[in-house]
């Protein structure tokens, strides 16, 4: 994705009338909203929304209201203090209007405070405005009703009056423009969902909804936390064991940066540790994640040597020791956040790592000295995470010298590619031995490479380091890609740029698929990173009739496709269970062939999610799993129980 970041105070007053237009933004999109894919498309929406946060960062919004609307439109409302509608003198034409005409307006005039927009997406409010058929807004301000309309970012019609108004706020509705989103203009409701409750945890008491208007799919969700990232770690929690009850929190605010921690361990073994810049997930982590994971290992340390609850001789417990069952949450809010990295999802700012090691190892220093007995359960996590990590540690050492995770020594299942050359390469990791041989017979050689796998793979949430080494079908797959393990694993050395998984399409296959791409989010993330990672869609029912075999993927499709047949036209359906029902040539034609196959990338949402998802459906507590199923049952088809 790329990101590009709008820095308005460049621009000096003349340079306005020559800033690059908004026929630039039609010209290019994909330079400023990432892509034109669904993706971009969403990006739409956050943009305005940004606006709406920003004005309850100000103190002055309570509540937003997010809908799509029966014609995929969308409308934000907010009941902040509307934009403003008086003349702007450097322009001379109203402020609304200058937010929607003028790229990167909003920056440039909008007062200081924490601002999400200008932050990493923040391209404003006049990108959307150019990507959009057609937007209107509409402000209440002191006690007035204004509105204007723009077509494809063009004013069609001036700001106007419309009378008196009660109501306070600013309401944008956009018609996302399908010249500029040829690839779909249907907004997806699981991803919008999952952003709003994001934004409702990151924003403590407000209140924020989503609702979808569109026929058949009528459904609404309200979000507001009074515990904000507390309520968060609680929801990351809610289905495993927990150490102690009430997640430690603590905020605070130094030179007007503000800090907020929260984390709660569990009686797991991998660590969940999300932090945030404004509201933007710092995937990449940053200063205020070094600061944060610092203070941990020091405050623990520390506490345990003045308890005494190491031998004098012991090692320190190491970073990864004392995060071992954590989950965590660090935000803060920059007026001046700097994002760097790769994709632009670091946090750079050097006071942000003092201020949130001063403030984090502050507070949980108190709360170790009050609550001594769960003091002692995290120091005892960490001494038993240590002895385990120096277990793994000789397992692979001895694993790596007897039957080699070594390139040297591929699996015996692998049935390789013969290109040497990794951008080209591809492994396809099949379910079942079955699939797999079609796959073998049906594979381009050159460069499509198979491993079959067996049955389910460990669960790599419920298994410490060594064990998951031991693990024959996870080592193959290491083994196979050639990046090493752990500590060792390195991301150029990977032998294939596409990893694809090939599942069934069904639910034991959305298991598997799950559980590897637990795998890969919790060790092998830098290929989630790197984009490497891929889903195969498979068929789910092949139509014959007269001569002709067509395939389609989804039971959407699947109308669609009767629906183009003449009324009298004979047919027949089969529906495909799994891949071993495929020959070797339907499976390359279908799903293997990359000029006709779909693939899938996924990205680290996707991963996320998946473990979110997995956790829920495997974890110890059955509330969630009901709850989950229950609101789920409606939209989940194909499900074969
Ligand atoms: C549904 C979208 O845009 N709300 C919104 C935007 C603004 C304000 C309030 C606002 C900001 C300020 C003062 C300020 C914006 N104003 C500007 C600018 N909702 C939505 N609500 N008064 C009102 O920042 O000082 C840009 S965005 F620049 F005009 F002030």
């Amino acid at each position: 994705m790329t990101n590009v970041q709008g820095n308005a105070d460049e621009y000096s007053d003349d340079q306005i009338q020559v800033l690059e237009g908004l026929e630039a933004v039609r010209k290019r999109p994909g330079m400023y909203i990432g892509s034109t894919s669904q993706r971009g498309l969403h990006h739409l929406v956050w943009e305005i929304v940004d606006n709406s946060i920003d004005e309850a960062l100000a103190g002055f919004c309570s509540e937003i209201e997010i809908s799509i609307e029966k014609d995929n439109s969308i409308t934000v409302r907010d009941n902040g203090r509307g934009i403003p509608t008086g003349i702007n003198e450097k322009i001379g034409r109203p402020t609304v209007e200058v937010i929607f005409t003028v790229l990167h307006a909003g920056g440039k005039f909008g007062g200081g405070g924490y601002k999400v927009s200008g932050g990493l997406h923040g391209v404003g409010a006049s990108v959307v405005n150019a990507l959009s058929t057609s937007l209107e807004v509409q402000v209440h301000r002191d006690g007035t009703q204004f509105y204007q309309r723009f077509e494809r970012g063009d004013v069609v019609m001036d700001l106007e009056e419309r009378g008196e108004s009660d109501y306070r706020g600013t309401i944008v509705h956009f018609t996302p423009d399908p010249e500029i989103f040829k690839e779909t203009t249907d907004f997806e409701y699981d991803t919008l969902r999952t952003r709003t409750r994001e934004l409702a945890f990151l924003n403590r008491g407000l209140q924020i909804s989503i609702e979808d208007k569109r026929d058949g799919q009528e459904r609404r969700q309200d979000y507001h936390y009074e515990g904000g990232i507390k309520s968060y770690v609680e929801h990351l929690n809610r289905s495993k064991e927990v150490i102690h009850d009430e997640p430690i929190y603590i905020e605070g605010e130094r030179d007007g940066i503000m800090v907020e921690v929260s984390m709660q361990y569990n009686t797991g073994f991998s660590s969940n540790l999300i932090s945030f810049a404004n509201n933007i997930h710092t995937y990449e982590g940053g200063t205020h994640e070094s600061g944060f994971k610092t203070a941990l290992t020091r405050v623990i340390n520390d506490y345990a040597r003045r308890n005494k609850l190491f031998k004098e001789s012991d090692d320190n417990l190491s970073g990864e020791d004392v995060r071992e069952g954590l989950t965590a949450i660090i935000s803060i809010k920059h007026p001046d956040p700097q994002f760097e990295g790769q994709t632009k999802t670091k946090l750079g700012n050097s006071e942000a790592r003092t201020i949130t090691d001063k403030l984090f190892s502050m507070a949980l220093d108190k709360f170790l000295m009050e609550n001594p007995t769960v003091a002692r359960k995290i120091v005892d996590k960490g001494v038993v995470a240590s002895r385990a990590r120096l277990a793994a540690k000789r397992a692979r050492e001895v694993a790596r010298k007897s039957s080699g995770l070594e390139i040297s020594s591929l699996p015996g299942k692998l049935a390789d590619c013969s290109s040497r050359n990794p951008a080209i390469s591809e492994l396809y990791i099949v379910e079942g031995d079955s699939a797999g041989g079609s796959a073998k017979q049906g594979r381009d050689r050159l460069f499509q490479a198979i491993l079959p796998i067996r049955g389910k793979i460990l669960n790599v949430e419920k298994a410490r380091l060594d064990k998951i080494l031991a693990n024959e079908e996870i080592r193959t797959i290491f083994t196979a890609m050639g990046t090493g393990f752990g500590g060792d694993f390195d991301v150029a050395k990977s032998r294939y740029h596409k990893l694809i998984i090939m599942t069934d399409a069904d639910v034991d296959g959305a298991h598997i698929r799950t559980l590897l791409l637990t795998l890969f989010y919790r060790y092998m993330r830098p290929l989630v990173d790197a984009g490497y990672i891929y889903i195969a869609q498979p068929p789910l029912y092949q139509i014959k009739h007269g001569k002709t075999q067509e395939y389609v993927y989804s039971d959407d499709q699947l109308d669609d496709y009767l629906a183009t047949l003449e009324a009298d036209t004979k047919y027949g359906i089969q529906r495909y269970k799994g891949l071993g029902e495929m020959n070797p040539e339907q499976l390359w034609d279908t799903t293997m062939n990359p000029e006709h196959r779909t693939l899938l990338q996924v990205n680290i949402d996707d991963a996320i999610a998946a473990d979110e998802t997995f956790e829920m459906l495997m974890g110890d507590n059955v509330e969630p799993r009901r709850k989950f199923i229950e609101e789920n049952a409606q939209y989940v088809k194909n499900l074969d129980v």
